[in-house]
């Protein structure tokens, strides 16, 4: 039978911040409902698909009325009669109608929840979980980065570097570093309401804890502890994402932290210290989004995963140029960073052939829709990073990870082993 589209609705609904965004429901059949939120970002890369707010007073400016009417007006009549499984056509339908280089017309917000929704309602159709009807030979449980301290521009402290994280290399199932995971966070607690009180126990934008910090090196040595207590330090590495795009002042060209102006050379010999006493294994964005020659050293010098978050914004043609000059070596990946599931595909796969890690992220504003879980499955991505797995909008991203894990029984991976050191 055709599997065609017969209507395609969207509605404004609330983030985990209480900002609106796009929903997207795509039926086919008038009777198979795919439906998929969008997330937003608030450290966010220049380089990103553009999202469309209405402005003026309601929200402060944030509803996305203008987005959805794009969809009720332009997209659903464009795409009712086609074939919901021709993901890749449906994606081209969309960029060639926004017509701009960014989606800045229709907006990356309408767009990517048409995208999803689509390739939503295509598995429902065809009865197989998403993250198969992305690949027959999806697999690999991700090791999940879990955010635990928030800084930078997720939590109302000074702590500069945006996210500190724990990466559970060495659990045997990805169930067993959700169990890591909750001893560490627990032990973490104890430790922040001894030495900052109880109030510092609240969390950042991502669920991490927000004590009131200066210095890099405190926030590390506090999880350093916890993990100790927890037990489970053979198990546990770290990893960071300094989000260095928002301490970068560009009239002098240099970088805020912890009181001084840093040049790329300093920030660097920063990192270089902070390897000597932490086992970091993973660094993202530890420069700005356009510091190409921070990157390259980071890359040659750090020995370590260097991400780019900000630096590749998941754009295919970013990461090709900057690839080849050997500017970090793992893609954040972002679906609406670029605002299309091919398009994202596609710079999963172009990073997979510089032999790059693929590490798939949250935004910060998120709601409970868990798509992304398939989506690290389906890419066979091998990590995940969604915050502490606390609050609902990022618990609902890892119990969709325990379902596929059990769905999946002998056949499923954790891909803890990629990522052993000689810590
Ligand atoms: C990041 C993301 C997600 P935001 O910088 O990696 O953690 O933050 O969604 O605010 O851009
Ligand atoms: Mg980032």
């Amino acid at each position: 039978m055709e599997l065609k589209i017969t209507n395609i609705v969207a509605r404004e609904v609330l983030d985990c911040r209480g900002n609106p965004t796009v929903q997207v429901d795509v039926v086919v059949n008038d009777e198979i409902l795919g439906r998929a939120d969008v997330p937003a970002g608030k450290s966010t890369g220049a380089h990103e698909a553009q999202e469309v707010r209405d402005g003026g007073k309601r929200f402060g400016g944030l509803g996305v009325q203008k987005a959805i009417a794009g969809v009720a007006e332009e997209i659903a009549p464009a795409l009712r009669g086609r074939r919901v499984t021709d993901q890749r056509a449906l994606d081209q339908a969309l960029i060639a109608l926004d017509g701009t280089p960014n989606k800045a017309r229709l907006g990356a917000n309408a767009i990517l929840g048409v995208s999803l929704a689509a390739a939503r309602a295509a598995a429902a159709a065809l009865r197989v979980p998403l993250y198969k009807y992305i690949n027959v030979n999806a697999h690999v449980l991700p090791v999940p980065l879990l955010n635990y301290i928030n800084g930078g521009k997720h939590a109302s402290n000074d702590l500069e570097f945006q996210e500190f994280c724990i990466f559970p290399v060495g659990a045997e199932t990805f169930k067993e570093a959700m169990e890591i995971g909750w001893a560490v966070y627990e032990e973490l607690r104890t430790i922040i309401i001894d030495k900052y009180g109880k109030i510092a126990a609240n969390v950042g934008d991502e669920g991490g804890f927000a004590p009131p910090i200066v210095k890099v090196r405190e926030a590390l040595d506090n999880i350093l502890l916890a993990v100790k207590r927890s037990g489970y330090e053979e198990k546990i590495v770290y990893g960071l994402d300094c989000a260095a795009t928002h301490l970068y002042d560009p009239e002098t060209g240099k970088y805020h932290l912890e009181g001084n102006l840093l040049s790329t050379d300093e920030l660097l010999a920063f990192y270089k210290d902070l390897l000597k006493s932490y086992p970091i294994v993973t660094i993202e964005d530890p420069f700005s989004e356009d510091d190409v020659d921070g990157f390259v050293r980071a890359t040659q010098e750090l020995g370590i995963q260097i991400v780019g978050d900000d630096f590749f914004c998941t754009n295919p043609a970013r990461i090709k140029e900057r690839a080849a000059l050997g500017a970090g070596n793992a893609l954040l990946w972002k679906v609406n960073q670029i605002g299309t599931l091919s398009e994202a595909l596609d710079a999963a796969e172009l990073a997979y052939r510089h032999s790059f890690g693929v590490m798939v992220s949250e935004r910060s504003g998120e709601t409970e829709d868990p798509i992304i879980s398939d989506l690290v499955v389906g890419i066979n991505a091998g990590q995940i990073k969604t915050g502490a797995a606390v609050r609902g909008e990022r618990t609902a991203k890892y119990n969709r990870l325990l379902q596929i894990e059990e769905e999946l029984g002998s056949c499923g991976a954790y891909a803890g082993g990629n990522f052993k050191t000689p810590f």
